[in-house]
């Protein structure tokens, strides 16, 4: 068989790779591609879908502030690069949460990474003085790879600390009390009615449920989802933030309640867009549908078939048969790092551990596929040629 010609990543465009977020540090995890994805600012852009989601979000609190006297801070260009104090140790997010793991976050240094939430401004402008405020931007996360997971997404969070009356009552209360307490109910009711009415603003009067979450940062804590394409989707995260967030920012003396949602989630509803990587291209046919502050539904330009490429290696080695390093976020980013946007989904479609020698197998289906143009088959066996010999790297035995 000949050996495919060595494949090119694909161009990174006209976007610089700051050295920033590449920075020779031991824990930093920052792929090219995520490097090259920052200071984008999609929800900056006037007409693009997530920039028109962000304006009629922030439509509708404005509107809110004419009938109670709140008016919500905008904040919408800080920095993605944020502390671990901020993103989670702020938010009583403890240091063996999962969502701190490297196998989970992009790290630059040991203490400071990309934003995984918008949360992470939170405490910094309640520390600040400000009683409401919207805060928007891209956040990132290590992932699985389909249609509506992407490595980087955007986040608006809300928060709105209520009169200095909604503490009356609430002093030295446990947090069963608290839970049942006039404060916290009055708090709660306010933050469903604010959120039930952005969705109905969004979408026109819609399906919604509430169910329990849980967040370390707000008590009591729920999820909203909404009932689009006969299924329920969840849309955002929100809660009573928690009295030691607070007692943190020096706001101990005020109570009040905080959301983040996801605004691809949402533009993908309203403008119809099937997959979110869609967001990213610099295709004038994805752009020239859109215009500043109009939903309109996308028209698909692209049905371009996909091309499936299976890829099948061992984890571990029989001297290590109960060590078993493999970190799956590793191997999607190692794809994507390899293949760009041209990866459209990686399914695990086997795994077994062989009885006898204890070594663990996994087969992942890549199914690449291109939102633009054709793919021709030599290209992806250049590029899946590349995902082998990369893989290899991991520590992992192809078969
Ligand atoms: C959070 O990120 C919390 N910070 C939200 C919050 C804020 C709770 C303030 C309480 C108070 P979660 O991980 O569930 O929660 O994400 C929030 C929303 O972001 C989700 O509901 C979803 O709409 C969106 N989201 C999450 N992960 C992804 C993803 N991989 N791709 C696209 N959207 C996502
Ligand atoms: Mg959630």
């Amino acid at each position: 068989k000949p050996t495919p010609a060595a494949p090119q990543a694909p161009p990174l465009g006209k976007y610089a790779v700051p050295s920033r977020y590449l920075q020779p540090h031991p824990s930093n995890n920052i792929t090219p591609h995520i490097a090259s994805l920052v200071g984008r600012d999609l929800h900056l852009r006037p007409s693009h879908p997530i920039g028109i989601i962000r304006s009629k979000i922030q439509e509708y609190f404005a509107s809110l502030s004419t009938d109670n006297n709140t008016t919500y801070t905008i904040f919408d260009a800080e920095d993605p690069i944020v502390t671990a104090q901020q993103c989670f140790d702020d938010l009583l997010i403890p240091p063996d949460h999962p969502g701190r793991a490297p196998s989970d976050t992009y790290y630059v240094t040991d203490t400071s990474l990309l934003r995984t939430h918008t949360s992470a401004h939170q405490s910094q402008h309640l520390r600040s003085g400000v009683d409401a405020f919207l805060c928007c931007g891209d956040v990132y996360r290590r992932d699985e790879i389909d249609a509506t997971h992407y490595p980087a997404f955007h986040q608006m969070e809300g928060v709105k600390l209520m009169g200095p009356e909604s503490m009356i009552g609430a002093d030295g209360l446990n947090d069963e009390q608290w839970l049942h307490s006039p404060e916290c109910q009055l708090i709660e009711a306010d933050l469903k009615a604010t959120l039930e009415g952005l969705m109905d603003h969004l979408f026109g009067p819609t399906e919604k449920r509430w169910n329990d979450d849980f967040f370390p940062f707000t008590q009591p804590s729920y999820e909203l989802e909404i009932y689009h394409n006969d299924e329920w989707m969840e849309v955002l995260g929100c809660g009573v933030i928690h009295e030691q967030v607070l007692h943190l920012s020096n706001r101990s003396d005020r109570r009040g309640w905080a959301f983040g949602l996801g605004l691809e989630r949402l533009a993908m509803i309203l403008f119809k867009i099937p997959d979110i990587r869609l967001f990213w291209t610099e295709d004038e046919r994805f752009h020239r549908q859109f215009t500043e502050g109009q939903i309109v539904e996308f028209q698909s330009y692209s049905k371009f078939p996909p091309v499936f490429k299976d890829i099948a290696f061992w984890t571990n080695d029989e001297r290590t048969t109960n060590q078993d390093d493999f970190v799956e976020n590793d191997f999607f980013d190692l794809v994507r790092s390899t293949a760009g946007d041209l990866v459209e989904k990686i399914e695990l479609i086997d795994s077994f551990t062989h009885p006898k020698t204890g070594r663990s197998s996994r087969c992942y289906r890549i199914s690449y596929r291109s939102m633009d143009r054709n793919l021709t088959n030599e290209e992806i066996d250049g590029l899946q040629f590349k995902v082998r010999d990369e893989t290899a790297t991991l520590g992992c035995e192809l078969r």
